[in-house]
């Protein structure tokens, strides 16, 4: 780039030199007061300006030849989506009806300044009014432009085409702010969750998802937009505060994301993030280092990225609304796509912010139900006697008081159930404390705990004289009272089966 206009910079110097010694010349034989002179200056000048444009346009086509290899749509950057061709199509269209046009109303430009130049005695010719004139130079860019537009419409209507509700499609979120992307896929059901712009929390809930639509459970953020190739993917495209625009350059996407009307886009990808590294390395202009600065760093080619970039000068820190867009084969997709976290689940779930804290989700339940059994049986069939302990591990209590929390209760219900899958057995509840405090307050409130549990069993249909509720205080920790982990596994509560 800094040769081409270096290049540009030394012609249109050479240009003005030129010309000053023409005009320098011609004013000295002004000064002579000889006969035609001035008509000599005249015709330098218009010689002068024929060469320049014959320069002009060689230069003009010579550059463009020389960096038609970073160019979108020539050499290695051929479109990665399937509507891209189309795309390309249209612009090149554009380009040679407009070059041609171009390089004629250029020749004619300068043609004219020579042919009309000042000759003594010859009068410029008056043409007031001409409709055949007229009409040719309505009519011709009308028609073409025409042309143009509706190619271009009826290309926009091919891709802008919305899926089709049986269709398989992958469906992404992004969101632009100032100065980032938020992306969101959907988790393993496929559907993005509901969103509702007055939940939006800042750190918290950057969307507004509603956590209490199940959609939202599974969805997960990443950094980075993967897609698999052959996959038709339909981005939902918002923004959160002015104007941004979603822009895939290799894909041929763009589009404005306009805060309070959601847009999309819908583009299939057809070459590999590898691919594309690999059509890059036959082509010398990437052969050189990717780190100007660094002569060993890895040639550009594989250094190579698709981008999502943030088309709308959008603010001060608008340059940085960059991600990186990796598409990949189908079964690289699925691995990555099953190593995702759920969002909702890793920084939500049981905070302030969850609706459900007071509540397992049925998958939840299922779990611990399925913990619990595995637990109970193992104590059931133990013969010894330490190994018929099973810990209640979700059963806890307000702090310093023996009010079970909300949560306590699945646990508690599988133990209910479990006793009566099992009427021979007997059960002793023992309650623990760490050793912060009294230890004649710790005792007490251990007694507390064990009899809130076993209340809790009796209410749920286990007779009380199958359970016995023993306090034991801080006498029997299993870790060590020094660290705060440890304290919280000594204030526990144990059920013993007694057959
Ligand atoms: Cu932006």
């Amino acid at each position: 780039m800094t040769t081409l206009l270096i290049t540009g910079i030394i012609l249109l110097l050479l240009a003005i030199i030129v010309l000053l010694s023409i005009l320098n010349d011609s004013a000295n034989a002004l000064k002579s007061g000889e006969k035609g002179a001035l008509d000599r200056k005249y015709t330098r000048i218009g010689q002068f300006l024929m060469v320049f444009n014959i320069g002009f346009l060689v230069y003009c086509f010579w550059s463009a030849y020389h960096y038609k290899n970073y160019m979108m749509g020539y050499g290695p950057h051929t479109a990665a989506s399937e509507h891209g061709p189309s795309i390309d199509n249209l612009f090149n269209i554009t380009l040679i009806v407009t070059g041609i046009i171009f390089v004629l109303t250029t020749f004619a430009l300068f043609w004219f300044s020579y042919k009309y130049r000042h000759h003594e005695g010859r009068v410029a010719s008056t043409l007031s009014h001409n409709t055949k004139l007229e009409i040719i130079w309505t009519a011709v860019p009308a028609l073409v432009l025409t042309v143009l537009v509706v190619k271009g419409i009826v290309a926009w209507n091919n891709i802008t085409a919305d899926v089709d509700p049986q269709e398989q499609y992958l469906e992404i979120d992004v969101t632009g702010q100032q100065f980032l992307w938020n992306i969101r896929y959907p988790g393993k059901d496929g559907r993005l969750g509901a969103k509702d712009f007055r939940l939006i929390k800042p750190g918290v809930n950057e969307l507004g998802q509603d956590w209490r639509d199940k959609h939202n459970i599974d969805d997960f953020m990443s950094d980075e937009i993967v897609i698999p190739k052959g996959q038709k993917v339909k981005f939902r495209i918002y923004a959160k505060d002015v104007l941004h625009s979603f822009f895939l350059p290799h894909f041929r996407v763009k589009m404005d994301a306009v805060p309070g009307l959601p847009t999309y886009f819908v583009v299939t990808p057809t070459t590999t993030t590898e691919e594309y590294r690999q059509r890059l390395s036959h082509y010398p202009e990437y052969q050189v280092p990717s780190d100007p600065e660094d002569p060993d760093s890895e040639p550009l080619w594989k250094a190579f990225n698709y981008e999502l970039a943030c088309a709308e000068l959008c603010g001060i820190g608008h340059y940085s609304m960059r991600r990186v867009v990796r598409v990949v084969e189908p079964e690289e997709f699925e691995a990555w796509y099953n190593k995702q976290k759920s969002y909702y689940l890793e920084n939500i779930r049981f905070t302030e912010d969850d609706p459900y804290k007071d509540e397992l989700l049925p998958f939840e339940v299922e779990e611990r139900k399925a913990d619990f059994e595995n637990r109970f049986n193992k104590a059931y069939n133990s013969v010894e006697e330490a190994g018929r302990i099973i810990e209640l591990r979700h059963v806890n209590f307000k702090t310093g008081s023996a009010e079970l929390t909300p949560l306590s209760r699945y646990e508690l219900d599988f133990a209910a159930e479990a006793m009566q899958a099992h009427p021979e057995i007997k059960i002793e509840v023992g309650g623990h404390t760490d050793n912060v405090g009294n230890p004649e307050n710790n005792q007490h409130l251990s007694e507390a705990r064990a009899n809130a549990v076993k209340t809790y069993l009796t209410k749920k249909g286990v007779a009380a004289d199958r359970m016995a509720a023993v306090g034991y205080g801080q006498e029997k920790p299993i870790a060590t009272n020094d660290s705060a982990e440890g304290r919280q596994k000594n204030r526990r509560t144990e059920l013993k089966i007694i057959k």
